[in-house]
């Protein structure tokens, strides 16, 4: 298997299926593309591999997937036993909305707080439409822990809708949110410290 990332600071969608596979404990080849370089360079490296011209990019014999949320549901099939989804169906079916709220919403909080690993812990000031998206966010967390009773979004396991909210986690840490500010009684502020405590993403932490 071989999955093709962006630059490990700022790649949040490299770093969610990336995570996933960690979690498998299967062993993969990474092919890092170091993203915004000069003269068009990375476009042009990722294009060599990804026929989209965007990362992640993931191989596994005649398996080509080129989307982040596809590429965890091949694992999750591939890799059963790995608890990747909830067992629950209930609870499987709210983890993977969850997931694909994430994956095809909260534009303003990306585009307002993109994420950075490397940089230093800073407040920001938050635009209305952005903190509409930490409020839906936290009220979607506090849902999810209450109901499956934690300490994960599905219940007992981290699986892939933890792995789609860590690029987020990373964002409130280094943009100094407070969660109680957007609705949070605790749960949520805690489950975000709890996802950049996970080994997968201090691995990933640890590549920058
Ligand atoms: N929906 C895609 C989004 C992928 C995406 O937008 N990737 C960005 C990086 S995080 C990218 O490749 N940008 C090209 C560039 O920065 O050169 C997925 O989930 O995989």
């Amino acid at each position: 298997m071989e999955l093709v990332i962006g630059t490990k600071a700022w790649s949040t969608w490299s770093m969610r299926p990336w995570l996933v596979l960690k979690k498998t404990g299967a062993a993969f080849d990474e092919t890092l593309i170091e993203l915004r370089q000069e003269n068009n360079l990375s476009a042009d490296r990722i294009l060599e591999r990804s026929p989209s011209g965007l990362v992640p990019f993931f191989k596994d014999g005649a398996v080509a997937i080129g989307d982040s949320l596809a590429i965890c549901e091949y694992l999750a099939e591939r890799f059963p036993r790995a608890g990747l989804w909830p067992s629950d169906a209930t609870a499987r079916a709210s983890a993977r909305a969850a997931a694909a709220e994430m994956h095809s919403g909260f534009s303003s909080l990306r585009g307002e707080c993109p994420m950075d690993l490397s940089a230093p812990v800073r407040a920001a000031e938050l635009s209305e439409a952005t903190g509409k998206d930490v409020r839906r966010i936290v009220a979607l967390w506090g849902e999810l822990l209450g109901r499956f009773g934690g300490p994960w979004l599905g219940g007992a396991e981290w699986g892939i809708g933890d792995a789609f909210f860590t690029p987020v986690a990373s964002r409130f840490r280094t943009y100094g949110m407070k969660l109680s500010d957007f609705g949070d009684a605790g749960s949520a502020a805690q489950y975000g410290l709890r996802l950049l405590e996970r080994p997968e993403f201090r691995a990933w932490e640890a590549g920058i």
